[in-house]
């Protein structure tokens, strides 16, 4: 069983791929977050690109993208694939929402892609995520659309015959009984991905047992951002000081080791 973490830049990629996750996913909810957007298509590629890559280059553990629809279709998906490729993105994962995409806990129903149509997308993502450590997580809304598990799993299973490594059922249900549903009737062998965003009571363990062997935890690194800065800061107001925070908080010497003081001292000594 892997367990994934949310990140959404250099900085959260470097700090959450040291704590002993087996992956970083680069969640279109905290990118689009991080830039104050909505979670909507909104962010463009290449600004996706960039912080994909710098993810990748501050992270001690392989990077799992978000790829939303894939940004359009599977001509799209053949040139932006291969660019995160190029930044050392080892896994995508992309979803059968129609382009633009959105989050899938924002109100309202909307129509998915034609399974067969969204099926092309994931052949040509193999086509270039191909390699013995990398791999094509292939998610379905159907749960989500209030389709059923009947429809989630005939879409999961066009999804592995077009050679998905993962399938995601994600559901915004509060308990895991659909997913277990869905993961007691799958008979296919691709292996299955649960997000529990929104029944976060189920352990890792129930999981397992449940027939899921990847984890998301797809947000959690911007929520626990925004409640310790809402918490803190305002105490030095309160205070009039920052003193009573000061102990709570990463000394400076963490931060100057976060940002590669050691680095510029070894590039002075080696060019005196
Ligand atoms: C994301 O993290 O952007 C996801 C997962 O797609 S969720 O927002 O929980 O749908
Ligand atoms: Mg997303």
């Amino acid at each position: 069983m892997k367990t994934a973490i949310a990140a959404h830049n250099a900085f959260t990629a470097k700090i959450v791929s040291s704590l002993g996750f087996d992956l970083v996913w680069g969640s279109s909810l905290e990118i689009s977050t991080a830039y104050c957007l909505p979670d909507a298509s909104i962010v463009s590629f290449d600004s996706v690109l960039r912080v994909a890559k710098e993810m990748v280059e501050n992270s001690s553990v392989p990077v799992l993208m978000d790829c939303d629809s894939g940004y359009g279709n599977e001509v799209n998906v053949f040139y932006y694939f291969q660019e995160l490729k190029k930044a050392g993105v080892k896994a995508v994962c992309i979803e059968d929402n129609i382009f633009p995409k959105q989050n899938s806990f924002y109100e309202g129903t909307r129509l998915l892609e034609e399974a067969q149509a969204f099926a092309r997308k994931i052949v040509m993502a193999k086509r270039i995520f191909n390699g013995p450590d990398e791999f094509v997580v292939a998610r379905t809304e159907a749960l989500i659309q209030g389709m059923g598990v009947e429809e989630a799993l005939r879409r999961a299973t066009i999804y592995a015959d077009a050679g998905a490594d993962y399938v995601m059922p994600h559901s915004k249900q509060s308990t895991p009984d659909e997913i277990f549903e869905f993961s007691k009737l799958w008979k296919g062998k691709t292996k299955l991905v649960s997000v529990p965003s929104k029944y976060p009571q189920v352990t890792r363990a129930e999981l397992e047992s449940n027939g899921y062997d990847l984890v998301i935890y797809a947000n959690h690194t911007v929520r626990t951002i925004k409640r310790a800065l809402e918490t803190t800061l305002p105490r030095i107001l309160e205070a009039g000081t920052s003193a009573p925070i000061e102990k709570e908080i990463a000394p400076i010497s963490e931060i100057l080791a976060i940002t590669g003081e050691d680095k510029v001292k070894e590039l002075e000594a080696m060019s005196a």
